[in-house]
């Protein structure tokens, strides 16, 4: 394969030159092709990947418009130069500018074929990098959709290229070494990236999906909790990071919330409400982690058969020692949800914590200062009172990513457009302030040294007295050490 690098480094030169707001000026009319073919696009995500039309308007196109929309407008000011007062050098100028890294490479997965993509490659662009693609191999034709609206706006040859292939293509980019590495996909693959990353190193974000768990507590409404959790956890057919994969219920309601959920989950119409199966592979995991449940003496009060070969039938799994079990520990990436009950908020939290993974979670209840309590002890990159965490996907300021096992970095948000870049510090001073050297400088002797003593004991201090004594210990200290010292 030959490398894109070369091409895209020169376009990245000449676009790093553009202000933001030429950037942005360039890649504008992408959001307006992207909303008048709509349908269109959505067809096509909706053929290849296996989510209802419904969820390919909102989740993919609907998404993307609002990622776009949102960093058009404000990437000029999250990019712009920082200036900063400095406490230790009051006297200086400092500020922070964000340098794009260069190339960036995206590697896709096949879940949210453009959303996730767009999310990644737009604020890359706006931060002045180049950018490859590589998507998922199962789904090229969605992430295509994004190199058909890139390709109605003026931006230099070879600044935005998609290069279609698999795991090895995606190996083969790494090993060519681009500048920034942002990945998502399976833990596994994950780790393989970060490795590889390692070897050069590239700077990497990871995207690694989850195990996201519900907590609802006893004062929550069922009625509509259940339907959360129902819609939450199948959605896309499960196949989504941050989908509910686990449901920690206190114990006084459970019997009411699971026969609920059953019913919910068996009213669900594969026809039009439910994802097919996206890569062939998902349907062994599924199988493994249903056998593991089954071998353990779990329950499985709706689902656990196949409709077809490409769809499970919603499933919940229940039961004593479901927190050892595969559906609990692992990310199943179907519509599989394993449902557990808590005594204590305590105990709830500890339940939600005992995975190595944490991307979203949600609390329901009617106590909002409970839920916020509750909140600050979760080990997630987001937590949603009373709604599902992966709605918050399509809020474009809301920085998303996760801990352990779901990666780190962020896209989205202030943090994720950040992430695109690195920042530099330019400071300036005059030279001569403190006579021909500066005071730190050598030879060293004890004059110097009762300075820097003084300074940093003035800088301990927090009484105004105190300072002001040190002060005038420091500008002692510094006119003696003018007056005798030799000069070097
Ligand atoms: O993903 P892979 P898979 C999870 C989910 C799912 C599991 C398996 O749990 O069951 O992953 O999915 C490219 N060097 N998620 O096997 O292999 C590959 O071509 C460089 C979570 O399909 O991780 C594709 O573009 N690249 C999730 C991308 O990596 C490599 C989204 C993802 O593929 C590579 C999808 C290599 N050595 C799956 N090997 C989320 N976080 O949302 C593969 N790829």
């Amino acid at each position: 394969m030959s490398s894109p690098y070369p091409r895209a480094r020169l376009a990245q030169a000449r676009w790093a030159q553009l202000s933001v707001e030429e950037r942005v000026r360039r890649i504008s009319p992408a959001v307006q092709a992207l909303a008048d073919r709509m349908d269109e696009f959505a067809q096509r995500i909706h053929e290849e990947n296996g989510k209802p039309m419904m969820e390919a308007v909102t989740h993919e196109i609907g998404a993307s418009i609002s990622t776009m929309r949102w960093l058009l407008d404000t990437a000029p000011r999250i990019l712009q130069d920082r200036s900063l007062s400095l406490s230790v050098f009051p006297n200086r100028k400092a500020r922070v500018q964000r340098v794009p890294w260069g190339v960036v490479l995206v590697i896709g997965p096949w879940n949210v074929p453009l959303g996730i993509p767009v999310s990644q490659v737009i604020p890359a662009l706006l931060a002045g990098n180049a950018v490859v693609l590589k998507p998922s191999e199962l789904t090229p034709r969605s992430a295509g959709i994004l190199a058909e609206i890139l390709g109605g706006c003026d931006l230099p040859a070879g600044l935005f290229t998609l290069i279609e292939g698999a795991g090895d293509v995606g190996a083969e980019l790494i090993a060519q070494r681009p500048d920034k590495l942002m990945f998502t996909g399976s833990v596994a693959t994950g780790r393989e990236v970060m490795a590889a990353a390692a070897r050069h190193p590239i700077p990497v974000t990871l995207e690694l999906g989850g195990v996201d768990a519900m907590i609802v507590c006893e004062d929550a409404d069922l009625e509509f909790t259940a339907s959360a959790a129902a819609w939450g956890s199948t959605f896309n057919g499960g196949q989504v990071c941050a989908s509910v994969e686990r449901l920690i219920v206190h114990a006084s309601i459970r019997d009411r919330f699971q026969s609920l959920l059953v019913d919910k989950l068996e009213r669900i119409d594969p026809r039009s409400d439910l994802g097919h199966i996206t890569a062939p592979r998902q349907r062994q995991i599924y199988e493994a982690h249903l056998a593991d449940a089954r071998d353990r003496g779990l329950e499985i009060p709706t689902g656990g058969r196949f409709l077809g070969p490409r769809q499970l039938a919603p499933t919940l799994v229940a039961g004593p020692g479901i927190e050892q079990a595969d559906v609990w520990q692992q990310e199943t990436f179907g519509p599989v949800v394993a449902l557990t009950e808590f005594t204590d908020d305590a105990h709830a939290i500890a339940l939600h914590n005992s995975v190595s993974s944490g991307l979203t979670a949600s609390v329901f209840t009617a106590d909002v200062a409970r839920a916020e309590r509750i909140a600050g002890q979760l080990r997630a990159g987001l937590v949603s009172i009373n709604d599902v965490g992966a709605t918050l996907y399509g809020q474009p300021e809301l920085p998303w990513g996760g801990v352990g096992a779901s990666g780190f970095g962020r896209s989205h948000g202030e943090e994720g457009l950040l992430d695109c870049s690195w920042p530099r510090v330019v400071e300036q001073t005059r030279v001569g302030v403190f006579g021909p050297k500066r005071p730190w400088w050598y030879p060293y002797d004890h004059h110097q040294q009762a300075l820097m003593a003084a300074f940093g004991r003035g800088l301990a201090a927090r009484a105004p007295a105190q300072r002001l004594g040190q002060a005038l210990r420091a500008g002692r200290s510094l006119a003696a050490m003018l007056s005798r010292r030799p000069r070097l």
